[in-house]
């Protein structure tokens, strides 16, 4: 058996990608993201392997050293991610977790498929785990695991972190199979939430609809204590402040300037095509000041950028079409013959491209409907330079609750949410200041790093038998 390891991160997404040259040969190449940035250190220390699906349906891929940690893909088959991850994760749960801005879908066979994959997965980890390791599992996908890996591995010490919301009890109430999902969480010695408020969501259903034993912030279970704490997850400030410096992306920034012919004002959005982001909303509200003249297309545009996701499930798909209606009628029936008043992509871009997007933003418009946290809104505060920026947050992301001297605004309010992206746009410079040293201040001292070393501190202390 290959070496075991001492930190073992199970997500379901490993942190590579694969690149398949043309003479056919496959590399892996590290996909950026805060989670991978943060957990690479430790993996380095303790000798590490990361747990995750590789990405490409029937198709086994053997365990491999990337980067110093261990890799190890989990195959799934086409029926899995169809009704796994489409279907349970993203049909049922991700709805479900926020708010039901989009009605969840219930499906028996999607269950039993979850039920498999997680399966597989804490099987996994139990092999790959050495005796007493650290298992971090990560994310709604997963909520299983924790429960299914204690029963193989009662030596381990398991966290879980949910990145999502974890919605109010009467919501969560619809789920046919809320009690196997509590308890599946409940196998963890740490669970990791993004705010308070979801904490308490959890331990409220564990003490109405369990007989476990809760005392303050931990659930008493047999003969073990499972603790429930907020975990606001956070970016790598100082590696995107400097990427916002970087020559490069100075230079990309003057030739956006130049493609969107020098606006006076750049109003910026920046989201995964997802229901939860509020785009319909924003798009609407953005438009309707346009077309009231109380923005000025000659004046002010507003970039757009939506990442393609989940594009084969259904939902998604509607959203797309709205939006390409919603923005196509906008820029038909107001825009000259030059820029439109709303520039719209739908497409990723480098992150080099993004550093330069929150440089030349005078305004970022974050106006989720319900986010775990939104870590663009953190990203726009660390990238753009000097003071003079200013960002418009909706009250419903859990950024909201650190980011407080952002422009706040409920997202279901269209009126108020025109309002405040004028103040925002037309406050006095002071004040806009004065809002953004505080977020500066706020992103600055705490960072994806911060928040791996708490969450993993808190988990050797709390599990410490
Ligand atoms: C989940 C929770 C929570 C976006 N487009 C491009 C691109 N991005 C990057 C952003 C940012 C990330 O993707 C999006 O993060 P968010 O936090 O905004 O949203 P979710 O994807 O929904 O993430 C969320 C998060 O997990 C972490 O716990 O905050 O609440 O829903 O980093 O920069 N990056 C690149 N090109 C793009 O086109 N390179």
């Amino acid at each position: 058996m290959s070496e075991r390891a001492r930190f073992v991160v199970v997500a379901n997404r490993l942190p590579v990608d694969r690149i398949v040259a043309e003479d056919g040969t496959v590399d892996w190449r590290t996909s950026p993201g805060g989670l991978v940035t943060a957990l690479e250190p430790v993996m380095r220390k303790q000798g590490g392997a990361w747990i995750g699906w590789h990405g490409a349906p029937d198709e086994e891929v053997e365990r491999f050293t990337h980067d110093g940690y261990s890799v190890v893909p989990i195959p799934l088959t086409s029926s899995e991610f169809e009704e796994y991850y489409e279907g349970f994760s993203n049909a049922t749960l991700w709805p479900l977790y926020h708010d039901t801005v989009a009605f969840p879908e219930f499906h028996r066979e999607w269950w039993d498929a979850y039920v498999v994959v997680n399966r597989r997965f804490a099987e996994a980890a139990a092999e790959v785990a050495d005796e007493g390791a650290t298992v971090w599992v990560q994310d709604y996908q997963l909520q299983l695991v924790p429960q299914m890996l204690r029963e193989l591995r009662p030596d381990l010490r398991i966290g879980f972190f949910l990145h999502i919301p974890f919605p109010p009890v009467e919501l969560f109430l619809q789920l046919p199979w809320r009690r196997k999902i509590l308890e599946g969480l409940l196998g963890a010695d740490l669970v990791g939430f993004q705010v308070a408020g979801a904490a308490a969501n959890f331990l409220r259903l564990v003490r109405t609809r369990t007989d476990h034993k809760i005392e303050r912030d931990h659930v008493r279970v047999g003969d073990r204590l499972c603790h429930a704490k907020a975990y606001p997850i956070s970016i790598d400030t100082e590696g995107f402040a400097a990427l916002a410096e970087s020559p490069e992306v100075i230079a990309e920034a003057q030739a956006l300037l130049d493609d969107l012919g020098h606006p006076k004002t750049v109003l910026l959005g920046v989201d995964r095509l997802d229901y939860t982001k509020g785009l319909r909303q924003r798009v609407r509200a953005i438009g309707e000041l346009f077309e009231e003249g109380r923005l000025d297309p000659a004046e002010v545009v507003f970039l757009q950028v939506a990442t393609p996701s989940r594009e084969r499930v259904e939902e998604y798909k509607r959203l797309r079409d709205d939006i390409d209606l919603l923005v196509g009628r906008i820029n038909s029936e107001l825009g000259g013959v030059g820029r439109p008043p709303i520039v719209y992509r739908h497409a990723g871009f480098p992150r080099a491209t993004m550093a330069a997007m929150y440089r030349i933003a005078d305004v970022a418009v974050v106006t989720p409907l319900r986010d775990g946290m939104n870590l663009v809104a953190k990203e726009y505060v660390a990238c753009h330079p000097g003071t003079d920026g200013a960002l418009v947050l909706s009250e419903f992301a859990g950024a909201a609750k650190e980011l407080k001297q952002a422009y706040l605004v409920n997202p279901y309010d269209l009126n108020d949410m025109k309002d405040v992206v004028l103040r925002a746009i037309e406050d006095p410079v002071e004040e806009r200041r004065r809002r953004m040293r505080a977020l500066k201040r706020q992103v600055k001292t705490h960072t994806i790093d911060a928040w791996a070393d708490n969450f993993l501190g808190d988990l050797e202390k709390l599990s410490r038998r």
